[in-house]
C-alpha cells in the first residue's frame, strides 16, 4: 500500500527554542492536540540518550495512535521501535536504510530542489519533505526559500506525499496545501505558542476544513 500522511499537519517535536520543555512534554502537547504524526527530531544528544528518549517518545505515540518517524537516525528507529525515520541529503542512503529497516517502514527523505525530489522517489521514499519553502530561522539549510511556484513544479513530478516545510505558520498553511503540499511542518509557529494543544487543534480544524 502506498504511503499517505494520516494528517495534513505532520508535527515535529524539537523543543529547542522551548528550554522549559522536554522532547516528552513537547510530544504530549501535540498528541493531545490531535497530531497523528510526530517527527522526533533530536540533533545533539548522545545515542544512549536519544535511544531513551526515543523509546519513552515512543511509548506517548502509541497512546494516543500517532505514527512516529525519528529525524536522521535508522538504529533509533529500529531501537524507538518508531514506524519510520526522515533523512536529510547527508544521512545514510535511503537503499541502504531501506536494506536496514525492510519495506514495511516509512522512509521521508529532505528534499531542496525538483532533482532530489525526482531522485528521492526513484529511490523508493514514501514521502518527501520540501524547503525550506519560506524563509526560516529554525534551521541552517544551506538553501533560499523555495516558494509555493517551486512547490507547485515539483508536484507536478513526484507522486509521493509532499510535506512541506520551512518558514509556514498556521495563516500560511492553506496556501501551502492548495499549492500541492500533502502536508504542512511548521516549527515555530506550534512550539513558540503559548498554548501548543489549542494551536495544534485550532490548526487541524481550518486544514480540514479547506476544500482541495
Ligand atoms: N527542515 P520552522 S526547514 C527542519 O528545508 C527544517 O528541509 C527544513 O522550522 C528544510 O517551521 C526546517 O520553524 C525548519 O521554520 C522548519
Amino acid at each position: 500500500m502506498p504511503f499517505s500522511f494520516p494528517s495534513p499537519f505532520y508535527a515535529v517535536a524539537d523543543p529547542l527554542h522551548r528550554p522549559d520543555l522536554s522532547f516528552q512534554g513537547l510530544t504530549r502537547h501535540l498528541c493531545a492536540g490531535g497530531a497523528r504524526l510526530l517527527q522526533l527530531r533530536v540533533k545533539q544528544q548522545p545515542t544512549r540518550d536519544f535511544v531513551s528518549l526515543a523509546t519513552a517518545v515512543q511509548r506517548i505515540c502509541q497512546r494516543s495512535q500517532c505514527t512516529l518517524i525519528i529525524n536522521d537516525r535508522v538504529d533509533i528507529a529500529l531501537a524507538a521501535p518508531a514506524d519510520g525515520v526522515h533523512l536529510g541529503q547527508e544521512d545514510i542512503p535511503l537503499a541502504a536504510a531501506r536494506k536496514i529497516l525492510g519495506s514495511e517502514k516509512i522512509i521521508g527523505v529532505s528534499t531542496h530542489t525538483a532533482q532530489q525530489a525526482l531522485t528521492a522517489e526513484q529511490e523508493g521514499a514514501d514521502y518527501i519533505g520540501f524547503g525550506p519553502l519560506f524563509g526560516t530561522t529554525t534551521k541552517a539549510t544551506g538553501y533560499t526559500a523555495r516558494g509555493l511556484e517551486q512547490l507547485q513544479e515539483i508536484r507536478g513530478q513526484v507522486h509521493i506525499p509532499i510535506v512541506a516545510i520551512g518558514g509556514i505558520t498556521a495563516q500560511r498553511a492553506p496556501a501551502v496545501l492548495q499549492a500541492g503540499a500533502d502536508a504542512v511542518a511548521l516549527i515555530n509557529d506550534i512550539v513558540l505558542a503559548p498554548d501548543i494543544q489549542h494551536q495544534v487543534k485550532a490548526l487541524l480544524q481550518q486544514l480540514d476544513s479547506l476544500e482541495r
